[in-house]
């Protein structure tokens, strides 16, 4: 049998291309995130490539009835889940603390730390009495805050907690938590921010190469596929070009092009 991954905020970015690495290779994925159709297209496109199995979920993570409804229905096709990527999240706006758009902070809020929680939360369950895997997605924003960064490095600096947390809790039940840490990416991520302006998203990774999605679900799938007794807990992953979440610089700054 199949082994199985759970993966939020698989409709774009790093979500999508963990679910395919893992397709890649022979897992099944249950898919998750709110638009429907793209969770439809992706589960056709996976299946038809590999032998595998995707389910696909729709909710919107902040919601807590609609979270514990989803899992309960994965529950009835799936006894375990071995793998959870906690990846679904965002950043809204850049601004001031005293500029800051409220409504901007309860979505970063409510999606990157509750919405985590009540994931991992349901899903616990379905893990414990076999083992696994919990991947949470944090940031170098989770390392280093940055100007204007405050309530999305907030957020992240709240889910390094949780990870650290969430090793100590789990130590019982021989469940692995990683975090893993990306730079700046070239995702959706930026034109979620920035309210659908992809010329300033495109803006953020002009003048050099950032991370790929690819990237990350390749690091993610490695540390998947360590030996049962190696756990790697915490990674931080740049680009070249970038040192932290304050200091990257453009290739016509570099000595050596
Ligand atoms: P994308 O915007 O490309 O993807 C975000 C994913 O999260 C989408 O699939 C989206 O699905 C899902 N999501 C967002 N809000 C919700 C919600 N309320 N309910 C359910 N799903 C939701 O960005 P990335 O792939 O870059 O981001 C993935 C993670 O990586 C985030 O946690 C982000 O903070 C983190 N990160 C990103 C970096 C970057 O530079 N790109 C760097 C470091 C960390 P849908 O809209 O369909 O609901
Ligand atoms: C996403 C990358 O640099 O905007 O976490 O914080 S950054």
């Amino acid at each position: 049998m199949n082994k199985t991954v759970l993966v939020t905020g698989a409709t774009s970015g790093f979500g999508k291309a963990i679910a395919t690495v893992f397709a890649q290779n022979g897992y099944d994925v249950c898919i998750t995130g709110r638009r429907a159709e793209r969770l439809r297209s992706l589960k056709m496109e996976l299946e038809s490539a590999y032998k595998v199995s995707i389910t696909t979920s729709c909710f919107d993570i902040r919601n807590r009835k609609e979270v514990e409804d989803a899992v309960a229905v994965l529950k009835q096709s799936h006894s375990t889940i071995d793998i959870l990527v906690n990846n679904a999240g965002l950043a809204a706006g850049l601004s001031t603390i005293d500029e800051g758009d409220v409504d901007d902070w309860d979505a970063m809020i409510d999606t990157n730390v509750k919405g985590l929680l009540y994931v991992t939360r349901q899903v616990l369950p379905m893990m414990k009495e076999k083992g696994g895997h919990i991947f949470n997605i944090g940031s170098t924003a989770a390392k280093l805050v940055y100007k204007n960064g405050n309530v999305y490095c907030a957020t992240k600096f709240a889910v390094d907690a949780l990870n650290q947390a969430m090793r100590i809790d789990l130590l019982p039940y021989g469940i692995k938590v990683t975090g893993i840490h990306p730079g700046m990416a070239e995702t959706e991520f930026s034109i979620v921010r920035f309210k659908g302006d992809e010329q300033r998203a495109a803006s953020v990774y002009r003048g050099f190469e950032p991370l790929h999605a690819e990237d990350i679900a390749n690091t993610v799938y490695y540390c998947a596929t360590l030996p049962a007794h190696v756990c790697i807990n915490d990674l931080t992953i740049t680009c070249t070009n970038q040192a932290n979440s304050a200091h990257t610089i453009k290739d016509a700054e570099r000595v050596n092009k």
